[in-house]
């Protein structure tokens, strides 16, 4: 039997995509409920083919449902998730108010899916941020090999990680400055059509912005490895959907780049390009709308001896959150199928009294 799912923050634009995804993968709208704030109650939201009504979060009992995916921002989650997880679901957090705490786990299915065979009922699971997620995608295989031992990255963010307000943004501001007119200044702090913008989140007291931090914090949590240093620069770009990173790195071992080109080959979840037709993986022509985590310019780095560096590039909104949260479901999914069939296997091998 499929699983029963809520997606909480049906209306908003990670929302959006995780009722797509799961009309993709097969599962039905009488399994599925819509919801968000009051203000989003009634509102139809597609899925698949069919529409859901959006229903009231305040409202709503848990008990009726296996799993919440939440996505409405981290002060509904401290609100509702606890609520959800004691009514018995398993609450899957696309924010950060739970992920570092450290009765939390934090799940990139491909890099440490295997924590999650630890989750019982009335859980909940973090989600981690979404230029984060992309970039230990691509580090875990040559982690797990060579040992990595530092970071360097700069990233250019879509405006779809800031939300709807985002791609709103994006697109008034350029039609504005097309027709000579200032523009309108709300989302972010300064104009992003035609520009770039250094900061993401609030500046912290070390000069790093929240969202740097979070990508050295939650690196070091999911690949379980305090020794990984991560230096980022997080900056938003004029691209709606999809960011990109150029990500440099050290290894305590030796290793060649054949060696780390064949591992990203065979990883879960990645696509290596070679570029050797020169193109390389953009977010407009590869990563937008897709699932994998595209990994080009991979090269040995010439400044230092066991440094290399990368191009990745995914969905922001698909792998970086709704994709990876409805992964994360599938594999717990899995895990209790297979305990299930198991149990079933372990009564039958017992030998029959008498
Ligand atoms: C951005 N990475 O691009 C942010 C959005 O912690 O889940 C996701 C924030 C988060 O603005």
């Amino acid at each position: 039997n499929r699983p029963r799912i809520a997606v909480v923050g049906a209306s908003g634009a990670v929302g959006e995509v995780m009722l797509s995804i799961l009309a993709e993968r097969g599962h039905r709208d009488d399994r599925v409920v819509a919801l968000a704030s009051e203000r989003s109650a009634g509102q139809e939201v597609e899925f698949g083919a069919s529409q859901l009504t959006v229903e009231n979060l305040a409202d709503f009992d848990f008990s009726e449902v296996d799993y919440a995916l939440f996505s409405a921002g981290g002060s509904v989650s401290k609100e509702h998730a606890p609520r959800a997880a004691e009514a018995g679901s398993i609450v899957i957090d696309n924010t950060s108010a739970f992920r570092y705490d450290d009765d939390i786990l934090l799940v990139v299915p491909e890099v440490n899916g295997r924590r999650l065979e630890e989750v019982t009922r009335g859980s909940i699971i973090a989600n981690p941020n979404c230029s984060t997620i992309q970039m230990v995608v691509a580090l875990a295989p040559v982690h797990a090999a060579a040992g990595i031992t530092r970071v360097n990255v700069a990233t250019y963010q879509s405006v779809s990680g800031a939300g709807r307000k985002g791609l709103h943004e994006l697109a008034n501001q350029t039609a504005q400055r097309l027709n000579f007119q200032d523009p309108d200044v709300k989302a972010f702090a300064q104009p992003i059509a035609f520009n770039v913008l250094p900061q993401i989140d609030e500046m912290l007291d070390n000069g790093y912005s929240r969202e740097e931090m979070k990508m050295h914090w939650e690196t070091q949590k999911i690949l379980e490895d305090s020794g990984v240093d991560v230096n980022a620069t997080a900056v938003r770009v004029p691209v709606f959907y999809g960011h990109a990173e150029a990500v440099h790195f050290e290894t305590r071992d030796d290793i060649g780049i054949e060696e780390v080109a064949e591992l990203l080959r065979n990883a879960p979840g990645i696509e290596l390009m070679e570029g050797a037709d020169g193109i390389h993986p953009t977010p407009v022509s590869h990563a937008s709308g897709k699932d994998p985590v595209y990994v080009g310019r991979l090269r040995r780095d010439l400044s230092h001896p066991r440094g290399i560096s990368m191009w990745v590039v995914a969905d922001n909104v698909r792998k970086g959150a709704a994709l990876n949260a409805v992964q994360i479901m599938e594999r717990l999914e899995a895990i209790r199928e297979a305990v299930g069939k198991s149990a079933a296997a372990d009564v039958h091998s017992v030998p029959a009294a008498g």
